[in-house]
C-alpha cells in the first residue's frame, strides 16, 4: 500500500526529474559544441593570419629578389659596380692605412701591408711605394690624406701603356689564330665562348679548335659555345694529340676562308709530359700550318692571387704570352693581382672577364681599373 502510494507519488517525480536531467545534458551539449566552435574560431582565424603574414613574406621576398635582380641589372652596367668586393678591400685597407695625423713608419708599414693584403706583390708593392716615399721626404706630400690620391696617380702610371688591342692582322690571307692557354679552372673556354660571340658580333668566322682533350667534357662545353656563338667546331677524340686537333682546325677554317681561329688547350695532361712542353709545341705545330698564331692569350683566375704571377710566368716561358685575360675579377678577387702581373712581367691585361654570361668579357681599361678600385 505505501509503496504504491510511494510509486504513484513518485513516478511523476522521477519523470520530472529525468526531464530535467535530459534538458541540462541537452544543454550542456549545446553550450560545449559552442564553446567548441568558439575555441577553434581564433584558430582559423590565427591561421589566416598566418597565411596574411606568408603572403606579406611572399611579398617581401620577391619583392627583396626583384631588387636584388635590379641591383644585379645595375651592376652589370658598370665595372665599378662588378669590383664593388675588390674595392670595399682593397680602399678599405687603404683608407684605415692611412687615418692617423701625420705621416710615419707606422704609416708607410699599414700601407705596405694593405698592398699585400689587396694581392699586389712584393716587388710591385715596393715599385709603387718608391716614389711616394720621395715626395714625402721632399715634403711635397705632409698629411696622410693626400698620400691616397698621390697613391692612385702612381698605381695608374705603373699600368702597362701598351696597346690592349687584340692582335688581328686582316691582310693575312689565312685564319689568324688566337691560343687560348692557362691552367685547369681559369676560364678558358668560357673566354673563347664570349671571344668567340664578340668576334662574330663583329662580323668575323670563327672556328674553335677544342685543343683540351684531357676530357671529353671539354669538348661538349666548346661545343655548347660554339652553338650559342655562331661559330664552327672542330674536335678530336679525347686523350688525342692536342697539337693535332689544332692543326685540323686551322686547315679547315683555311680551306672555309674563316677569318679566325680560337683554340682551346688543356691545363693538365693525362700522361706524364710536361704541359709546357705540350704547350709549345702547340704553339710550334699551329704557326706551322696555313695560318699564323697572331695572339696568345694567358687567362688567369684573379682570384688566385699571387699564384697567378707564378703560373704567368711558366706559361709565358713556353708559349710567348701576347696577352692576359683576367678571369673572375667579379668575384672575391683583390685586385692588385693586376699591377703584379703588368709591372712584374710587362705583359698587357687585354681582357677582364666579369662574370659567367656571353657578355660578361670587356676591354681592360686601366684608367677606369684604378678608380673603380679606389672609389
Ligand atoms: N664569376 C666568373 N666566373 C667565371 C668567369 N670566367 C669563367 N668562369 C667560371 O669558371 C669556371 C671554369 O671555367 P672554364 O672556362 O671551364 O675554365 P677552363 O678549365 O680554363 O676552360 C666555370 O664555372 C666558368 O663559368 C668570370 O669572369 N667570372
Ligand atoms: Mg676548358
Amino acid at each position: 500500500m505505501l509503496a504504491q502510494f510511494v510509486a504513484a507519488d513518485t513516478a511523476p517525480k522521477i519523470l520530472l526529474l529525468l526531464a530535467l536531467l535530459v534538458s541540462i545534458f541537452g544543454i550542456g551539449i549545446v553550450v560545449f559544441s559552442r564553446r567548441n566552435r568558439a575555441a577553434t574560431k581564433p584558430r582559423t582565424s590565427q591561421r589566416i593570419s598566418q597565411q596574411a603574414s606568408q603572403v606579406t613574406r611572399m611579398t617581401e621576398d620577391q619583392s627583396t629578389s626583384k631588387s636584388a635582380i635590379n641591383s644585379t641589372i645595375e651592376e652589370d652596367l658598370s665595372v665599378r659596380g662588378r669590383l664593388s668586393k675588390a674595392r670595399s678591400t682593397f680602399a678599405g685597407a687603404i683608407a684605415t692605412a692611412l687615418t692617423s695625423s701625420s705621416i710615419t713608419q707606422q704609416t708607410w708599414d699599414d700601407l705596405e701591408e694593405a698592398l699585400l693584403r689587396a694581392d699586389v706583390g712584393v716587388a710591385s708593392t715596393a715599385r709603387v711605394l718608391a716614389p711616394l716615399r720621395e715626395l714625402v721626404k721632399t715634403k711635397k706630400i705632409t698629411q696622410p690624406s693626400d698620400l691616397m690620391s698621390a697613391l692612385q696617380n702612381e698605381m695608374a702610371a705603373q699600368l702597362s701603356q701598351n696597346s690592349r688591342e687584340l692582335n688581328f692582322d686582316s691582310s693575312l690571307g689565312t685564319p689568324n689564330i688566337w691560343l687560348v692557354v692557362g691552367v685547369n679552372g681559369a676560364g678558358k673556354t668560357t673566354t673563347i665562348g664570349k671571344l668567340s660571340a664578340q668576334q662574330h658580333a663583329i662580323g668575323r668566322s670563327v672556328l674553335l679548335a677544342a685543343g683540351d682533350t684531357f676530357r671529353a667534357a671539354a669538348g661538349e662545353q666548346l661545343e655548347t659555345w660554339a652553338l650559342r656563338s655562331g661559330a664552327e667546331i672542330v674536335r678530336g677524340a679525347e686523350g688525342g694529340d692536342p697539337s693535332s686537333v689544332i692543326f685540323d682546325g686551322v686547315a679547315r677554317a683555311t680551306s672555309r676562308k674563316i677569318d679566325l681561329v680560337l683554340a682551346d688547350t688543356a691545363g693538365r695532361l693525362q700522361n706524364n709530359t710536361n704541359l709546357m712542353e705540350e704547350l709549345a709545341k702547340v704553339r710550334r705545330v699551329a704557326d706551322k700550318g696555313s695560318g699564323k698564331v697572331t695572339e696568345v692569350l694567358l687567362v688567369i683566375d684573379a682570384t688566385t692571387g699571387q699564384n697567378g704571377l707564378t703560373q704567368a710566368k711558366q706559361f709565358s716561358l713556353a708559349t710567348r704570352v701576347t696577352g692576359v685575360v683576367l678571369t673572375k675579377l667579379d668575384g672575391s678577387a683583390k685586385g692588385g693581382i693586376v699591377f703584379a702581373i703588368e709591372t712584374e712581367l710587362q705583359i698587357p691585361i687585354k681582357l677582364v672577364g666579369l662574370g659567367e654570361t656571353i657578355d660578361d668579357l670587356i676591354a681592360f681599361d686601366a684608367q677606369e681599373f684604378v678608380s673603380a678600385l679606389f672609389m
